[in-house]
């Protein structure tokens, strides 16, 4: 899925500048491409974004750039916290001219004004002219032209499949996953989260209408490109304010501006009936939980125990019986966690209707409380973890088990979740459903198996396939056989049609 970082950006530039956009993950490249590109597009002003977990890679890119002299701008989540390490000043090599820091809704105009006239600042902050934090209001939002915007790299349909499924696939030619903001924020506060500190405790929403025009634009591009779209809601916590979520789902189903769609929402705001029954209605299929840890007192140590994991299953169990299922979010590592969480965790796991699990570490993210706490206490193995990124390996030693335990429950969490038999079992648990709800969650388990175990090669999709071989292909002959039948009755009701038109 792209960052909505850049579309935003996008549209808030000055209309006499062009952007170009480029996603380091949708389309990789090495730094003699991107700088080849650069100069074959003549590019003025490079911005990059950034998560934590990839600014190691991003500053590399933004070292060859500046070496051929363009200039570059980073912004996002890692540099807001960590401006010296980009700029150079604590004594590292410098990556970036200038940084944005915090949300750059109303900032970047501004940079990109000051780097047309060669008078780039180091630094830009969103303050207002008394030098006091200003957070940008969504209302007005801008518009993201979906409708005309170039997707080609974020298709998520492999290209092997797609000249077959524009002929037969009835409007499965392309799919994309498009990220769309309706608030921001969250007053939670989670030890390990960045988002209250970064977009403050303060909630601001968009208007409805506004939301539901972009959805109504996204669908009518689906429409005209005989392809499926589905959002992805990225609020921090998408119901935060229950009546206001509420009231948006309603204006949706209102205006027919049903997508799929997908939200992270927090279990103890799934309690609501009403709530759920909406979210069926308005198209929600998979909603993103951040359970963390089954265990009460690991919840109590991140300042998250507004999560009752004696709930867990209830809330799983309601959204189900509308046809919604969840991504479960873990955290292995945790201060109270011992060797044998993973198979605690998959216990658990194994009791709830399927699942989508998604496990990784604790990890102290810049600016976040934990990493002070972890800091100030001298548990931190390595404190810049980033700049030696190591995936799934912990930066710092947790109290009841070792860094190397903890990633051994981690192996095997993703190794249990995902192997063929798991799989197998999920989707025969859901035997009684729809078609195309089983076809979605066994792509969709095929997919999320990704996020651990590199599957980039035809190689690597070919064997993945040949092991789910089983429900790969009952699900695929059960497929086969209805779309013959409804071909059938098309063709049928052809005929009868004939002697009626003449
Ligand atoms: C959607 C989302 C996801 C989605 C999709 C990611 C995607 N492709 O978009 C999913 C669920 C897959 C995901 C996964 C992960 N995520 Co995430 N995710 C988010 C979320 C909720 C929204 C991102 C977003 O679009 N925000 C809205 C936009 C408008 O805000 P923004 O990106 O910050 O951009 C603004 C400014 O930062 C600035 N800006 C940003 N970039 C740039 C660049 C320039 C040049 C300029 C000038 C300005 C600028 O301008 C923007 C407008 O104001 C954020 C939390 C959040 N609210 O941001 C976490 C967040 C980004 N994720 C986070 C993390 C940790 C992860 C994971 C590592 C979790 C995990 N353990 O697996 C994975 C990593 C996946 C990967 N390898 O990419 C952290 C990152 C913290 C950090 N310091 O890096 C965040 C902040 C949440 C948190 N809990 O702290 N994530
Ligand atoms: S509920 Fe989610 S977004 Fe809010 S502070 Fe906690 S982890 Fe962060």
């Amino acid at each position: 899925m792209p960052h909505l970082w850049m579309f935003l950006l996008q549209s808030l530039t000055p209309p006499e500048h062009q952007v170009l956009l480029i996603d380091g993950n949708a389309k990789p490249m090495t730094e003699e491409e991107l700088v080849q590109f650069i100069r074959d597009e003549g590019i003025e002003l490079v911005g990059i974004g950034a998560m934590t977990r990839m600014v190691a890679r991003a500053y590399r890119m933004a070292d060859a750039i500046r070496a051929v002299g363009v200039p570059v701008v980073m912004g996002g989540p890692h540099v807001t916290e960590a401006a010296d390490e980009a700029l150079g000043r604590d004594d590292g090599q410098r990556h970036a001219d200038a940084v944005a820091l915090g949300e750059a809704d109303e900032t970047w105009p501004k940079i990109v004004a000051d780097a047309a006239r060669g008078q780039l600042k180091e630094v830009y902050e969103p303050v207002d002219e008394a030098g006091k934090e200003r957070k940008p209001s969504l209302s007005p939002y801008p518009s993201i032209p979906w409708e005309t915007l170039d997707l080609d790299q974020f298709n998520l349909v492999p290209k092997v499949a797609r000249s077959f499924l524009e002929r037969h696939g009835a409007g499965w030619g392309t799919f994309h996953m498009v990220p769309i903001e309706s608030g921001r924020g969250c007053p939670y506060g989670c030890e390990f989260c960045t988002v209250t500190g970064f977009f403050g405790d303060s909630i601001r929403f968009r208007t409805n209408e506004s939301v539901v025009d972009e959805l109504l634009r996204l669908k009518m591009r689906a429409r005209q490109n005989l392809g499926q779209i589905a959002v992805f809601f990225i609020d921090d916590n998408f119901a935060i304010n229950i009546k206001r979520t509420k009231s948006l789902l309603k204006d949706i189903i209102a205006a027919g501006a049903q997508l799929p769609w997908t939200a992270q929402i927090s279990a103890n705001l799934l309690r609501d009936e009403e709530l759920v029954d909406l979210i069926s209605a308005s198209g929600g299929r998979w909603i993103f939980i951040g359970m963390e840890s089954i265990d009460p007192a690991n919840l109590a140590d991140v300042n998250k125990n507004f999560n009752k994991p004696g709930e867990y299953a209830a809330v799983l169990e309601r959204l189900s019986k509308r046809n919604i299922y969840a991504i479960t979010s873990f955290i292995f590592g945790m201060d109270n966690d011992t060797p044998g969480v993973a198979d605690r965790t998959l216990e658990q796991i194994a009791s709830w209707p399927p699942v989508l699990p998604v496990f990784g570490q604790l990890t102290a993210f810049p600016g976040t409380p934990l990493y002070a706490r972890l800091g100030a206490a001298g548990r931190m193995t390595r404190p810049r973890h980033w700049m030696d990124f190591a995936p799934f390996k912990m930066a710092h030693t947790p109290l009841k088990m070792t860094i190397e335990e903890a990633q051994m429950e981690v192996d095997k969490a993703w190794r249990t979740s995902y192997s063929a038999e798991s799989n197998q079992k999920a989707l025969q648990s859901i035997a009684d459903r729809r078609i195309d709800d089983r076809l979605m969650h066994l792509v969709a388990r095929l997919f999320f198996r990704g996020i651990y175990f590199p599957q980039l090669t035809k190689r690597d999709w070919t064997k993945l396939v040949a092991q789910n071989r089983r429900p790969v292909f009952r699900l695929a002959k059960e497929a086969f056989g209805l779309y013959r039948a409804s071909r059938k009755n098309s063709s049928r009701a052809d005929v009868l049609a004939r002697p009626l038109q003449s």
